[in-house]
């Protein structure tokens, strides 16, 4: 049991309707103390007057009262709807104190509506994004979750892991008692059809997430390639130094750019390479890590030079990143084999195993400043593609959560395909401790009844 809260429902400031929200055990007798009313139907919209101290009458109002546990919160809860004067509003407040409420603290309806089981954690913390969204999309998005569609779907990938979990564990705990050839290939087929699941639930709200937020995209490759030049081209302005001296960009240097109404954060870096100095090492490390969390490479190459280690290095930054477009731009077309670059590239990505990123080549001159709109073009289309994308808002830490879910299914998959099933085990355990966390739930029971599902009977 808790105490009994109030607070302001709604902003204060001078408008039609100022609603004040009390929640616990006293709020019938405080409603009943302010209004001299003894009787309320349950969820009924009550005419009343609210009366001050010295029993004079201080507005006429609209009263809710909502029994538990049929209400918002779980407990006992009224709505009080005020004329919208912060005057009034905040005095009714101080009223509802005196007769035995405190004020209410950030977030703690929902809160109580959560350790009082009306809500599920992910679905508290979606109340929180649909009043935050700034946008359209993000309040439908938010308001998935709280209908249910999120943990429904978070339900289907605890299934399933339940499900391997019992095939792996059954047959490595007793294994004469059961079927001793649930081939392996079953099993590993099984985790990866429920990881595509959890990085499908992470690339669109990424991919969602740069439409709201706007995109972060960085540009990377070897020295001299001409990402300074491409940067400052976007950019509109000669923002970064460029000189025909490799090694001339080493701190990053960002700007704000807007294509055709869309924003992005454009990095431009120091070229990656094999060096001694320790300056330029670091401004290297940088892009690096700068690239690792970005939403968009533009990986730069200089036809006129030879593919090479360094530019090797870039691709491979560019695959290990986070960014789910990545751009091979081919610069220097006025005066390089862009085919030659074009094939080893497009023979890169055939052999490569990166799935869910979309990647793009484009051959350009920034001295000509050719082609530099279809770079501009393919940005765009990426983050606007968000507009449409059907997509959960979620909260930083179901983000974190999803993320290592995902983590430890990579893992689980791993040690299977090194027959390693113990090792894998745990870490299917570890994803569904953690799925758990996301709607608030820590018991895996279900696992154990399902393993002993598959024993045969009388045993
Ligand atoms: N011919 C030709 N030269 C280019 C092109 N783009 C850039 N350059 C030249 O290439 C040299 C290097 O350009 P930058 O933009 O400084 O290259 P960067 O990749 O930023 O180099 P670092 O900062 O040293 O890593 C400069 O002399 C540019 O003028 C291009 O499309 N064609
Ligand atoms: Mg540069």
């Amino acid at each position: 049991m808790f105490d009994t809260i109030v607070s302001p429902a709604t902003a204060l400031y001078p408008s039609a309707i100022g609603i004040v929200r009390i929640s616990g055990s006293k709020t019938k007798d405080i409603l009943t103390k302010i209004t001299r009313k003894q009787n309320f139907s349950p969820r009924f919209a009550h005419l009343v007057r609210v009366y001050d101290e010295d029993g004079t009458q201080l507005d006429e109002s609209i009263a809710i009262f909502y029994p538990e546990p049929s209400s918002y919160t779980g407990e006992d809860m009224a709505e009080i709807f005020l004329h919208g004067n912060p005057v009034i509003i905040n005095h009714v407040v101080s009223l509802c104190i005196k007769n035995g409420a405190r004020m209410a603290q950030e977030g703690e309806f929902t809160k109580r509506a959560f350790l009082n089981g009306k809500l599920s954690l992910e679905k508290a913390e979606s109340v929180l994004s649909i009043v935050n969204s700034s946008t359209l999309a993000g309040v439908k998005a938010s308001f998935k979750v709280l209908k249910g569609e999120f943990s429904r779907v978070i339900e289907d990938i605890r299934t399933g892991i339940i499900d391997v979990l019992s095939d792996i564990e059954a047959s490595v705990d007793f294994p004469e008692d059961v079927d001793p050839d649930i081939p392996k290939e079953k099993i590993e087929n099984n985790i990866r059809y429920n990881l595509e699941k959890v990085e499908k639930i992470y690339s669109s709200w990424k991919g969602a997430k740069v439409m709201l937020d706007g995109a972060v995209c960085v540009v990377i490759g070897k020295p001299n390639a001409g990402k300074s030049s491409l940067f400052n081209i976007l950019v509109g302005e000669s923002r970064a130094i460029i000189s025909p001296f490799p090694g001339t960009t080493r701190d990053y240097i960002d700007a704000r750019i807007d294509i055709g109404g869309v924003l992005i954060k454009l990095i431009d870096t120091a070229g990656v390479r094999e060096t001694p100095d320790p300056i330029e090492k670091e401004g290297i490390k940088r892009a690096i890590e700068l690239a690792k969390k970005s939403d968009i490479i533009l990986c730069v190459f200089d036809s006129s030079s030879e593919f090479d280690q360094d530019d090797k290095k870039s691709v491979e930054v560019s695959f290990l990143s986070d960014a789910q477009l990545i751009i091979f731009v081919v610069n220097k077309s006025d005066k390089g084999d862009v085919l030659k670059y074009r094939e080893i590239l497009e023979n890169i990505i055939q052999s490569s195993d990166v799935k869910h990123k979309e990647i793009e080549i484009v051959n350009t001159s920034c001295i000509e400043g050719k082609d530099i709109n279809k770079v501009r073009e393919i940005m765009k289309n990426f983050v606007m593609r968000g507009e449409n994308t059907d997509f959960f808002a979620l909260s930083s830490r179901q983000i974190g959560i999803i993320l290592s879910v995902i983590e430890n299914l990579r893992s689980s998959l791993e040690f299977i395909s090194n027959s390693d099933y113990i090792g894998s085990v745990l870490k299917l355990r570890e994803a569904l401790t953690s799925l758990d966390d996301i709607i608030g739930q820590g018991s895996s029971q279900k696992v154990i009844d399902d393993i002993f599902k598959k024993f045969c009977i009388g045993k």
